[in-house]
């Protein structure tokens, strides 16, 4: 029997091995639904509450497992409800497919309701877009928009008109051959030149100052980063989304980099004479030697990044593990550790800072505790997602990566709310590792309704919401990038705890840091979604590694300018002085 257009599209992508789809029905979408229905025991359909959410989730599912992530949205404002994950994806280069309904094909643009032409829209957030004209058309596009996502990492969109779902006679167009289009997708080998590679290990074997630069590009690379560390004496410095590319007590590493990195970082950068980057374009350019300081060798998969931020005098086009195993060969082992031993140093002294501002026990709680206990107790197989706020630098600094972890955050878009549908996304993912999100009290907030997708498909997510009351975050940047006294940020309270029993799932309060330990594992023995909302202090701020006197100088014209907050505010002893200098 001939099958409808919808039909051919879902089993098609089951072909694809896509196995999970996040999305919500729609009348713009009845048919592909439908289709979902009838193979609901290949393909699970995971209904969420904001489209948002299915976007976001289609993107951590790629970032927590490497395959497609792929969300399904009606027509009109189901689909614009998804853009905000599909830059997500776009931005931090995930492979995601997003398939949206639209209006009845003869009605379009003619002022039919929810008439939206998704494919216009979302032209800037893809990598390919297609919009399906009948049932003969859905294999080769479906076939060339799952390649097209994988080889260049990005958003692929199919809309299909809502009554073209429902069409089942396949009249082809007499060059439109069935069977012509493949459901493959290969990889070349990756492999950089051979005369490359001798140029950057000449540069790397001169250079006597060398420091590692690695990001999300290098996530399974970890053996060979720590080779090349170990044959360069290299600190290996960490981008955000490369957070998880060498664990935190790897000797090599000196931990991250940027306004929520170490300082030990920092300077590696600053004083090193030669930089090997490995699969990041690392966006702040502030942070690298400046130019003309270092030598540098950059290997990425994408040949138009090499250069994008420091002037580089080898590229290297490859994946990254293989790369730096063909470098490691013709790496001479360098005899003079210095650069690295001064680098262990500062990470001993970093670490030492780190365990003190993590260990205070000050009422109201410092964020950094409940961070660094629960960092403490995430086994090897944990999966971490991070929000967006002044947590990522708790989570960047306060919760250490270990060996087997998978660690990710928005990196590029930076977007709030992206938090729990990672985590949703890696549960769905990975039933047998356990999930956690570390999140402020304005990012849950956007997308909590999504707690109770968590509890409805027994997904054991545990959600730490770091509830300050406050958009932290930019309440600090108002205060110290521009001098200005904090306006339109505070949080009108909710109790967390309690909206998560009302999703049927379980929540607790975190408020004494004194019993925060035994309260963690107490809430971590709990199997199912849980909310642990901790009530931490709204006056303790993200400090950047090395405090610029610029910004000491912003902090106190915002004190001098009635900020209403001035007096409780706890900073580390050397700002405070400063500032008081200041004042
Ligand atoms: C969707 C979106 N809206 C706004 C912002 C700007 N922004 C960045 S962090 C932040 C505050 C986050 O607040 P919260 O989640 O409570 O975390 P906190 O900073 O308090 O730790 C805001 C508004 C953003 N990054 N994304
Ligand atoms: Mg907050």
């Amino acid at each position: 029997m001939a099958k409808t257009a919808a039909e051919i599209l879902v089993d098609r992508l089951i072909e694809w091995g896509v196995d999970t789809i996040f999305g919500i029905p729609g009348d713009g979408i009845n048919g592909i639904m439908e289709a979902l229905r009838q193979r609901q025991e290949r393909i699970r359909f995971i209904q969420v509450r904001h489209e948002e959410s299915a976007a976001l989730m289609a993107c951590g599912y790629a970032k927590f497992t490497g395959r497609l992530g792929v969300c399904l949205a009606t027509s009109g404002p189901g689909g614009i409800h998804l853009l905000n994950g599909l830059y997500d994806a776009k931005l931090d280069g995930q492979p995601v497919l997003a398939i949206t309904g639209m209006a009845y094909h003869d009605l379009i643009n003619t002022h039919t309701q929810q008439d939206v032409e998704l494919d216009k829209l979302f032209i800037d957030a893809c990598v390919y877009n297609n919009r399906i004209m009948g049932p003969a058309h859905v294999v080769n596009t479906v076939d060339l928009a799952c390649r097209t996502a994988l080889a260049y990492r990005g958003v692929s969109h199919i809309t299909v008109p809502s009554d073209i779902q429902d069409i089942k006679h396949d009249e082809r167009s007499k060059r439109n051959v069935k069977h012509h289009s493949a459901d493959i997708f290969t990889h070349s080998a990756r492999l950089p030149n051979e005369a490359d590679l001798e140029r950057a290990a000449e540069i790397l074997n001169k250079g006597k100052k060398v420091v590692i630069l690695a990001g999300q590009g290098a996530l399974h690379a970890t053996d060979e980063l720590e080779e090349a560390a170990e044959l360069l004496g290299a600190p290996i410095v960490k981008a955000l989304l490369g957070k998880a590319c060498v664990p935190d007590d790897s000797p090599y590493t000196t931990g991250g980099i940027g306004l929520l990195g170490t300082r030990p970082s920092q300077d590696a950068l600053e004083n090193c004479d030669t930089m090997l980057i490995v699969g990041t374009s690392f966006p702040y350019i502030e942070f690298y030697p400046k130019p003309g300081e270092a030598k540098a060798i950059q290997i990425d998969l994408d040949p138009k990044r090499i250069g994008l931020r420091y002037q580089i005098d080898v590229g290297l086009i490859g994946d990254s593990a293989r790369s730096l195993a063909e470098l490691c060969k013709r790496i001479k082992r360098k005899s003079d550790r210095n650069f690295l031993q001064k680098a262990q140093k500062g990470m001993r002294e970093w670490n030492k800072r780190m365990q003190e501002q993590g260990t205070l026990k000050d009422k109201p709680m410092r964020p950094q505790l409940i961070a660094r206990e629960l960092g403490k107790r995430l086994p090897s197989n944990a999966i971490v997602a991070s929000d967006s706020g002044t947590i990522t630098t708790w989570w960047a600094r306060h919760i250490p990566v270990k060996r087997g972890q998978m660690h990710s955050c928005s990196g590029n878009l930076a977007t709030m709310a992206c938090g729990l549908p990672y985590a949703i996304a890696a549960a769905a993912a990975h039933p047998d590792r356990p999930v956690f999100a570390f999140v402020g009290d304005g990012g849950f907030s956007m997308l909590m309704a999504d707690f109770v997708t968590a509890v409805k498909y027994q997904l054991p997510i545990r959600v730490i919401v770091i509830k300050n009351n406050v958009l932290g975050q930019i309440k600090w940047e108002q205060m110290v990038f521009l001098g200005n006294p904090e306006y339109g940020v505070d949080l009108h309270p909710i109790d967390f705890a309690a909206f998560a029993r009302a999703c049927g799932g379980t929540g607790f309060t975190i408020e004494d840091p004194k019993r925060c330990g035994s309260m963690l594992d107490e809430a971590l023995k709990v199997d199912g979604p849980v909310v642990i909302e901790a009530v931490v202090d709204p006056f303790t701020a993200p400090m950047p590694a090395k405090v610029k006197v610029e910004q000491a100088v912003k902090f106190a014209e915002s004190l001098a300018r009635g900020e209403p907050n001035r007096g409780k505010i706890a900073w580390e002893n050397m700002v405070e002085d400063r500032v008081r200098e200041l004042v």
